[in-house]
């Protein structure tokens, strides 16, 4: 008796397989600039296809486990993780991918670049992370918000450094503790104090939500004893998570439990109490503002969108590979006309979340670097890239687990993954409807929607070049949207208005990415390469036209997929 087996899928270089990749960076950096990177991805990329693929599921099959005392009843706290996890944290520190944006030479290499280089580095590694890019996400948010002028402590800096380094032996990742079970989209709600002693300040209250908890530090919202009430009255406190040997919980922490989630399985997420748990203020505890918080929050949206692209890109890897293999109906399932228009759609969607992380990263950057219009786009650009990205990879997910068919539900294909981790993705770091309201803030601050109504302008010119009735979807689609915002920025409060956030926002999202992919199209075909006016036109009549381009699809899938 023959047995039954299946080709498992094949992944291909990530950096050298990605042509949108490498066309962004050519873009976004220059030719110099790119060339400069190369040798950091390609490095990065090899590591992916051999030990950290490894690693990732070496940690994913051994969850980490909470010991909460010893044998005699000492309380000890103790978070035991995977071989595989400290692997991935030593890669994540050796390769820079918190450092890269805040060392020095990068800097002079990259200027604000730098921020598209590390997006590239998380793009190629946050599939094989184990989602261990959730705590480089959150070091990576507290490092930003410790190089704020008001955070210039000793304390500050010490750890500032640590965050920030190269060398796995020093370098530390963050935790970021907001949420607490009254609320964790209503921050206003938070309970947790802060008091001042001579001795310095402390935090009193219990942490819903805190993802790596086996990180150094955590970033804490705490209410300072006497401040009013609301979100406005919070302050973030930088908590040393262990005790001066580095293994014990700080004086007063403890790790009540562990969640049993979804997916994210590699990380340990606690249910933290804090009873007298000393803290350092980040900026002046006498003049409170979540604005401080949010510049931490910024970055870690923007890595979750980041995290959405990526896990796409590869979920579109491993369908690709596969539908190479499998046969169905007398030929390969890459030749079966439905298959090829369904794998080319979503390869058009994961080239939209692309280009909305990689935008997304490239206005950080610059608004970093003293740009005040980036800065002003970034506003928008970071709810919208969230929360966009953030519905398309859960959509995509069930698309690829489908790819596979009954083998995508297997667990120990590794494919069910996929899904569970995406899903998270619309959650954490503020849910869709959380972000839509958030939206509608931004679009009533200084600049409003200006910078995103600037490039529908110019995208519908840009549009010109793709095929037919691009042009028209972009130019309608923005006329729409012009009459809509104004109408939501005049009354953002007006239940039809906030009823109605959502569906505005992802429209806003997806106009945004038809400008991006069509911007960027323009650029491309000046040098002669023409796939991305096709990404670009496809996604226009997709999302923007509501066209049904599964013809088209089918045809390009060779390009496309
Ligand atoms: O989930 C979490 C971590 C997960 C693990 C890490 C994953 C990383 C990605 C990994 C990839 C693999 S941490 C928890 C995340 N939680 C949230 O994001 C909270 C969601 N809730 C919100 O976003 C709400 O919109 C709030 C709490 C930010 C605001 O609600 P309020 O209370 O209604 O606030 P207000 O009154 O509208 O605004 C209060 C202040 C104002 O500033 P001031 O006081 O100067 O007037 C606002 O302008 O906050 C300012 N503000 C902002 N500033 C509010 N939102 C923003 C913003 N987006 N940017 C700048
Ligand atoms: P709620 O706020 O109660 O939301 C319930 C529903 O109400 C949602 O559908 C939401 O969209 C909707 N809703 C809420 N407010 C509005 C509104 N104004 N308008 C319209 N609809 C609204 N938090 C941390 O601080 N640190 C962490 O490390 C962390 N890690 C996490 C890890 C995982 C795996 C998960 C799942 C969550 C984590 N969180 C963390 C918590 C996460 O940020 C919150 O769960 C999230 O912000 C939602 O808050 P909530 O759970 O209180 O839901």
């Amino acid at each position: 008796m023959t047995r039954f087996t299946q080709q498992p899928p094949t992944l291909r270089d990530p950096y050298s397989a990605d042509p949108q990749l490498r066309g962004w960076l050519d873009r976004l950096l220059g030719d110099a600039g790119h060339a400069a990177a190369k040798g950091r991805l390609a490095e990065l990329s090899a590591e992916v296809l051999g030990p950290l693929r490894a690693a990732h599921h070496d940690a994913e099959t051994h969850p980490p486990v909470l010991t909460r005392f010893d044998a005699w009843g000492n309380r000890i706290e103790r978070v035991d993780t995977a071989a595989g996890w400290r692997a991935q944290r030593d890669a994540a520190a050796r390769h820079g991918v918190v450092a890269l944006p805040y060392l020095a030479d990068s800097r002079a290499t990259w200027g604000a670049g730098a921020r598209v280089v590390q997006h590239a580095l998380l793009h190629l590694w946050g599939p094989e992370s184990a989602t261990f890019s959730c705590p480089v996400a959150m070091a990576d948010g507290a490092a930003a918000l410790l190089s704020l002028p008001g955070a210039a402590h000793a304390v500050h800096r010490d750890w500032l450094d640590k965050l920030t380094s190269t060398d796995p032996a020093v370098a530390v990742t963050s935790g970021q503790w907001m949420t607490e079970s009254q609320g964790g989209s209503d921050i206003a709600r938070s309970t947790t104090t802060a008091r001042r002693t001579p001795h310095g300040w402390r935090l009193t209250g219990d942490k819903w939500f805190c993802s790596a908890i086996d990180s150094a530090m955590a970033i804490a919202l705490a209410r300072p004893e006497g401040a009013g009430p609301g979100s406005r009255n919070l302050v973030p406190f930088l908590v040393p998570r262990y005790a001066g040997d580095g293994v014990s919980p700080a004086a007063g922490l403890q790790v009540l439990r562990l969640k049993d989630k979804l997916g994210t399985r590699a990380v340990p997420t606690g249910e933290v109490r804090l009873d007298d748990v000393a803290a350092h203020p980040v900026g002046d505890p006498d003049r409170p503002g979540l604005h401080t918080m949010m510049t931490l929050v910024v970055v870690t949206r923007l890595h979750n969108a980041a995290a959405a692209a990526g896990g796409m890109r590869r979920g579109l890897e491993y369908a690709r590979s596969y539908a190479a293999e499998r046969t169905v109906a007398g030929g390969l399932l890459a030749a079966n006309p439905l298959h090829r228009a369904t794998l080319g759609g979503l390869a058009v969607d994961t080239a939209g979340a692309f280009a909305l992380a990689a935008h997304a990263f490239a206005l950080l950057g610059r608004a970093e670097h003293g740009d005040a219009e980036a800065a002003a786009e970034l506003r928008l650009v970071a709810p919208l890239a969230k929360l966009t990205t953030g519905r398309l990879a859960p959509a995509a997910a069930g698309e690829y687990l489908e790819a596979f068919g009954g083998a995508g539900y297997v667990e120990d294909t590794g494919i069910p993954r996929l899904l569970r981790d995406a899903q998270v993705l619309p959650i954490w770091e503020g849910t869709t409807n959380v972000l839509s309201v958030d939206v509608l803030r931004a679009l009533t601050s200084a600049d409003g929607a200006r910078p995103l109504l600037r490039r529908f302008e110019a995208a519908a010119d840009a549009a010109v070049h793709g095929l037919p009735g691009v042009a028209e979807a972009v130019v309608a689609a923005a006329r729409r949207l012009a009459a809509d915002v104004e109408t939501a920025a005049a009354d953002p409060r007006d239940p039809r208005v906030l009823a109605g956030a959502r569906e505005l926002s992802l429209r806003l999202g997806h106009a945004l990415t038809a400008a991006l992919l069509l911007e960027h199209a323009a650029w491309a075909l000046d040098r002669g390469d023409e796939r991305p006016a096709l990404l670009a036109s496809l996604w226009t009549l997709r999302q923007l036209g509501r066209a049904d381009v599964s013809a088209e699809l089918h045809e390009h899938y060779d390009e496309l997929v």
